[in-house]
């Protein structure tokens, strides 16, 4: 196989465990904490998960666990978007087998969900993983979107299962993966199946969080990805000085990524959705908002500059999230008959005569591309695909549009960019290669304590990996009720900016220099190697949120 210089280097890193886990899987027992609820809706997820609702948060301590050393097979899912370091918890959870018993056997299922229900894998061995540890991406083995919700594909994974003699599935995955994990679990125990689920929190997003879940993989590394390229075209724009550039970056409906990125690079202006549907802004306000930075900076004489918008900003403006909501509903409604529809404007007729009279005319001012854009296909649990929506092209338009009124049009240009693809497989920072190997690690403690429906939980993050603390979460602790594809569902709930966090409180504080400054900060690539301070450090956020 051809491989990079950083590659090999990178296959030569050994990922740091918190010190708890260097006990192993045999060497460590569960200590029961209090029990739990649900974010909301308890009533109704208590309910729906009999045997799993209200379990307690684990955490360990030493002492003999024999059945720790019984032989396993234990199958592992990669689901749902690239995250960077997705091969280093199989290679924590492989390296926690092998060390418990080196007959345990690891069943990889290729291409997501699907590959359990299709019965296609690989077993996951010393050599086949060489080639992946502590590198970006999912190609180990694949991934996918499939959402398990029937009871014909539960039980098609228990057959798959017993046919392999399979007593556990590790589903590393985002929001909705770890929802589908926390239903088999529930199902599996219901009809007593005897498998076990535990998930673990991937998503570049950096949605999937609570106390016990810190950040998830993949943000640390997607963040730092996407801030040296914001931060390399704030130089070329403070260069060229003729520019201004919109950036639209990934994170679906949260914020996350775009605050911190605006935070390690201190651009003109960031969007933050969480806080414009607080502010219940119309479309309008935002681009007032958009139009005033801009016609500052021009009156200093700064024709350039640098504007970060969340790809999930749409679902926040409150117009068009009723707009995206009906447009959700209608086409689970009628997902035939639109699906029948080829020609584009046929589409756009269609859809604007069976939207509300406010919706139709919000959804008609908006330039033909982007109406199109609103209708393309929901992913697999109904969600909106924001990544194939070109907010920036939209809001620069309208902001150019204005700034023309009030003839301050003339020397503004734009260049737009999306960073999304870019940050999801890339090589993962130590951070992510530490956190991930500890999270797919103490999964197979989870594993070898007999618990399901848990997630794997690594806490204490802004402090070195050693102090690092290990545990696991009851899945439905993170649940409450929302409507998907026009029905009421459990699934875990979004952890979105919290605009009362010392994140969003800091740059609130000084985003107003950054807007008419050229204050910007060149964050360069991620650091593999050198000092701890460089290469070691996690994101702003979580230093911020952790008092650091
Ligand atoms: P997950 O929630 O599965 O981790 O995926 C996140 C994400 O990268 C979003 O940021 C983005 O909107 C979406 O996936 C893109 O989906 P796809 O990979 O299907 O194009």
């Amino acid at each position: 196989m051809n491989i990079s210089v950083l590659q090999e280097a990178r296959y030569g890193y050994k990922p740091k465990l918190p010190t708890i886990l260097t006990s192993g899987a045999c060497k460590l027992v569960p200590v029961f904490g209090e029990k739990t609820g649900s974010a909301a809706d308890s009533e109704a997820i208590a309910s729906l998960f009999p045997n799993t609702y209200g379990a307690s948060i684990v955490s360990y301590a030493k002492g003999e666990n024999s059945d720790a050393k019984s032989v396993r097979n234990v199958g592992v899912i990669l689901s749902g978007g690239q995250a960077p370091g997705g091969h280093n918890v199989i290679s924590g959870l492989f390296d926690a087998m092998q060390a418990a018993n080196p007959e345990n056997r690891l069943y990889g299922f290729k291409g997501g969900p699907s590959g359990i229900l299709k019965d296609d894998y690989r077993i996951i061995d010393a050599e086949y993983l060489a080639a992946f540890r502590n590198t970006g991406g999912f190609d180990i083995i694949g991934s996918g979107r499939t959402k398990l919700e029937t009871e014909e594909q539960f039980e098609t994974c228990a057959k798959v299962c017993k046919k392999h003699d399979i007593s556990a599935i590790i589903i590393i995955g985002g929001d909705d993966s770890n929802t589908n994990a926390a239903v088999l679990a529930e199902y599996f125990l219901q009809k007593k199946h005897d498998i076990q689920v535990i998930g673990c929190p991937k998503t570049i997003d950096g949605d999937l969080k609570n106390e016990s879940i810190e950040i998830s993989f993949g943000f640390d590394t997607a963040t730092k990805t996407y801030a040296e390229l914001v931060g390399n075209i704030a130089r070329d724009a403070n260069s060229a000085k003729k520019y201004w550039h919109f950036i639209r970056l990934m994170g679906r409906s949260a914020s996350h990524i775009s605050l911190e990125v605006a935070l390690q690079t201190q651009p003109n202006f960031c969007l933050i959705g969480e806080e414009i549907g607080a502010k219940n802004q119309s479309l309008d306000e935002v681009v007032d908002e958009l139009v005033q930075i801009i016609a500052a900076r021009a009156d200093d004489g700064n024709y350039f500059g640098v504007g970060l918008v969340p790809e999930g900003v749409v679902e926040f403006i409150p117009e068009i999230k009723v707009l995206i909501q009906e447009i959700n509903t209608l086409l689970a409604k009628e997902e035939k008959t639109f699906g029948a529809i080829a020609d584009d404007h046929e589409k756009i007729r269609f859809v604007t005569n069976l939207l509300s009279s406010a919706s139709a005319h919000v959804f008609s001012s908006f330039p033909e591309a982007f109406r199109l854009q609103l209708l393309a296909d929901r992913d697999s649990h109904g969600n909106v695909q924001v990544s194939k929506i070109e907010t920036e092209k939209l809001l620069s338009s309208m902001v150019e549009e204005r700034l023309n009124k009030i003839g301050k049009g003339a020397k503004f240009q734009t260049l737009h960019h999306f960073f999304g693809y870019e940050g999801r497989c890339a090589f993962p920072t130590n951070f992510d290669a530490d956190y991930c190997y500890s999270l797919g690690y103490n999964a197979f403690v989870l594993v070898a304590q007999n618990l399901t429906g848990y997630l794997s939980s690594v806490t204490n993050l802004a402090k070195p990996a050693s102090k690092w603390q290990a545990g696991g979460i009851p899945i439905t602790m993170m649940m409450n009720m929302e409507v998907r594809h026009g029905e009421s569902k459990p699934v875990i709930r979004k952890a979105l900016v919290e605009l009362d966090g010392t994140p969003f409180k800091y740059f609130v504080f000084k985003r107003d220099e950054w807007a008419r400054k050229t204050a910007y900060t060149y964050p360069g690539a991620v650091q593999y190697f050198g000092p701890a301070e460089l290469a070691d450090r996690t994101t702003i956020t979580l230093a911020l949120e952790q008092g650091r």
